[in-house]
């Protein structure tokens, strides 16, 4: 593994990502859900949208934060936060600093950093979009290595094996993410390449294996990337954050062999590290949150879905070195609401998406040193949405269990691996419910949790990758029906990639 300073951790390798729910692991999330639908964190799955029409819709008449107050189990209510810079989504003035039912937290103050609300503005220009590099060759199906026990009698699959093979990188494989670029149905990798200011693109072959097709310019030192069809064209565009020059990469609209055409890149905050795809509207189109690690900010990008483009939509003061965050809808009234792991404090900040648009008072939750990624999900089955973050400095992961009055309970450890720094939420065993993975960097492994037919979650299974592995991403590589992983390795400048075998006794 490579050990690196902190300080170079946080700035130059660090904190992969955040990965929201759904967003990495099941096939309808990650290709994107269409008109009309989102996605549903607690399965992965596209579900409608509710509308004004649905019985126990919520408009804008009400407050989003329940003034509760602290119970007896020791939940935290969502009330009892801290302020943070509450951004606007509807484009209106800033709210004036003012919040109805204070309760008993802090007050809010300067809520009025609103950057660009709402506005349409240009999208971004169009930079190189990079060129077809040696098209057509093919880099290494990989050796294999554990071929695992095949068993799988058909029930539940608690010990996963895998067919190994490893795939040559460049450039410094700092993340991954899996899904169809070129049009032929076959999932393909996209690796962002953090030293070579670009993405690579593998395209997925018959068996699992994977063909080098090309590269494609971002920005500088990009960190990190996810892909969603954000113009709605119904092709996955590629997000990119671009740590050295404050930008977004957007790479869409296909070209040559169906991969991508365009390239736009959007300004956001200092140090953007992560992409979170969700919805931060009341649209049906992907939103995308940027992580600012050394600005401290997150910035929204929306959709406009009209012109198929991201526009600006505000940024948000959230704290102190944000890594990973996550979207999803803690407090239950349908509007989402955002997480974000803050990797120098060793906490959860969580903004409840406020009625008139904009973002609450942040409820501060304690987790363990370093979460650099955070995910979102029901984990113990009982319903409330919960969270997990990968605490880079330690041997576990933190999970925040949610109490049925949208609070938390104090965080509980989960171990696993040395250093974990990013998680996935897939289902790695096929049985249909969705499991976790996490990347430990420190031990060149990656830890299976797989999720009982209860809800909760397994004991850690370690299966060995490469070095310093901090990307992860699932699809079925090999088209047999069972979810197969991949692993991106920034020591080793390789990919891990893992197809599915059957089970051990
Ligand atoms: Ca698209
Ligand atoms: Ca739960
Ligand atoms: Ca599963
Ligand atoms: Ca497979």
């Amino acid at each position: 593994m490579i050990r690196l300073g902190w300080g170079s951790c946080v700035f130059a390798v660090g904190a992969l990502v955040a990965m929201s729910g759904c967003n990495d692991g099941v096939a309808q999330c990650r290709d994107g859900c269409p008109t009309g639908t989102r996605c549903d964190e607690a399965t992965g799955l596209c579900v409608r949208r509710p509308t004004s029409s649905d019985a126990g819709f919520v408009d804008d008449a009400g407050s989003v934060v329940d003034a509760g107050s602290q119970t007896d189990s020791g939940v935290v209510p969502l009330d009892g936060g801290e302020p943070v810079d509450a951004g606007r989504l509807d484009g209106g003035a800033p709210d004036g600093g003012e919040r109805d039912g204070g309760a008993d937290g802090g007050q809010l103050v300067d809520a009025g950093s609103v950057v660009d609300a709402g506005s349409v503005v240009d999208a971004g220009s169009v930079v190189d979009a990079g060129s077809v590099v040696d098209a057509g060759s093919v880099v290494d199906a990989g050796s294999v290595v554990d071929a695992g026990s095949v068993v799988d009698a058909g029930s539940v699959c608690l010990r996963p094996t895998f067919r190994t093979l490893t795939i040559p990188s460049v450039g410094g494989p700092i993340g991954v993410a899996a899904g169809d670029v070129t049009g032929d149905t076959l999932p393909d990798l996209v690796v962002a390449n953090h030293f070579d200011g670009g993405v690579s693109i593998l395209t997925g072959r018959d068996g699992g294996a994977f063909t080098f097709w090309g590269f494609r310019s971002t920005g500088q030192k990009p960190y990190f990337v996810r892909l969603a069809d954000l113009d709605g064209d119904g092709r996955l565009d590629a997000v990119v954050p671009n740590q050295d020059d404050n930008t977004v990469t957007v790479l869409s609209s296909p070209g040559d062999a169906g991969v991508w055409s365009r390239a736009a890149n959007h300004p956001v905050g200092a140090g953007p590290v992560s992409v979170t795809i969700g919805p931060l509207n009341q649209d049906p189109w992907p939103d995308v949150l940027v992580s600012n690690l050394t600005g401290g900010s997150a910035t929204l990008l929306v959709t406009d879905g009209g012109a198929g483009r991201l526009v600006p939509a505000g940024s948000i003061a959230i704290g102190v070195e944000p890594h990973g965050a996550a979207i999803a809808d803690f407090t239950g009234d349908g509007r989402p609401d955002l997480a974000f792991a803050h990797f120098a404090e060793g906490v959860v900040r969580l903004a409840p998406g406020l009625a008139g648009g904009g973002y609450g008072m942040a409820l501060v939750l304690p987790v363990g040193p370093a979460p650099r990624a955070i995910i979102a999900g029901d984990f113990n089955g009982d319903g409330p949405m919960d969270l997990l973050t990968a605490d880079y400095f330690t041997q576990g992961l933190s999970a925040l269990f949610g109490g049925a009055d949208g609070g938390f309970l104090p965080a509980t450890v989960i171990s696993v691996g040395s250093g974990p720094a990013a998680l996935l939420h897939a289902d790695v065993n096929g049985d249909g419910r969705a499991d976790v993975v996490v990347a430990n960097a420190n031990d060149d492994s990656i830890s299976l949790l797989i999720a009982s037919s209860s809800g909760t979650l397994g004991p850690a299974i370690a299966v060995p990758v490469g070095d310093t592995p901090f990307g992860l991403a699932s699809s079925d590589f090999d088209r047999d029906g069972r979810p197969d992983l991949v692993v991106s390795n920034f020591g080793s400048n390789d990919l891990t990639v893992l197809l599915r075998t059957g089970c051990s006794p």
